[in-house]
């Protein structure tokens, strides 16, 4: 197990957070290369029935993943994301089988709202795993339907925990900040049903 910190959201919800092996975290050209596959155009979901562009670029690896009133197809993993899904299966959960990319632009405002991730077709129980890479931005947990947030730095190369229940207990969101006008790419691993 790679060393977790622990951060309490109340009585019994926490993320956990630690550090990739740095064999693992893309030196530059790497980050660079991750960043030149972001689609062209941005996701659409659908908001209150309407279609709506996510504000950042986002694309499913290994496992179709549906959220928001439409699925993002996924494309099979490049050599890069094997060494990342293989350690987040060895450490966290061997049914971790689907990737979803995010990738940031700071200059262009690039955020990701409040929400808790959908759970169809997810494995009950299974958490989501959170790898950073690229600038630092806020990763920020609300409790659902209460007051207060806690931020948690999302730093190259950190790891961010959300178990299963902190998920249906708390939203989780990555807001713009004038602060941040760098890239950052995150990798979410989750666990679908095949
Ligand atoms: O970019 C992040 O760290 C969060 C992404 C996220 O919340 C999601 O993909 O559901």
């Amino acid at each position: 197990m790679p060393d977790l910190r622990r951060i309490a959201l109340d009585d019994t919800h926490a993320v956990l957070v630690g550090e990739l092996p740095a064999s693992l975290v893309p030196d530059r050209p790497a980050f660079d290369a991750l960043w030149s596959i972001h689609p062209a155009a941005f996701h659409e979901i659908k908001m209150h029935g309407r279609p709506v562009k996510t504000p950042r670029w986002q694309q499913a690896y290994g496992a179709d993943y549906r959220y928001t009133g439409n699925t993002n197809r996924a494309l099979p993993l490049t050599p890069a994301m094997h060494p990342w899904l293989r350690w987040a299966r060895e450490h966290f959960d061997p049914t971790l089988n689907g990737l979803l990319l995010n990738w940031y632009d700071g200059t262009a405002d690039h955020y990701i709202g409040k929400h808790r991730d959908s759970e169809i077709n997810r494995v009950e129980g299974s958490p989501i795993v959170t790898l950073s890479f690229g600038d630092v931005r806020m990763f920020r947990m609300r409790p659902w339907r209460a007051q207060g947030f806690v931020d948690v730095p999302a730093t190259d190369g950190s790891v961010i925990v959300i178990p299963w229940d902190t998920n249906r207990a708390f939203t989780h969101e990555v807001p713009a900040s004038k602060k941040t006008q760098g890239r950052r790419i995150s990798v979410t691993i989750r666990a679908f049903h095949e």
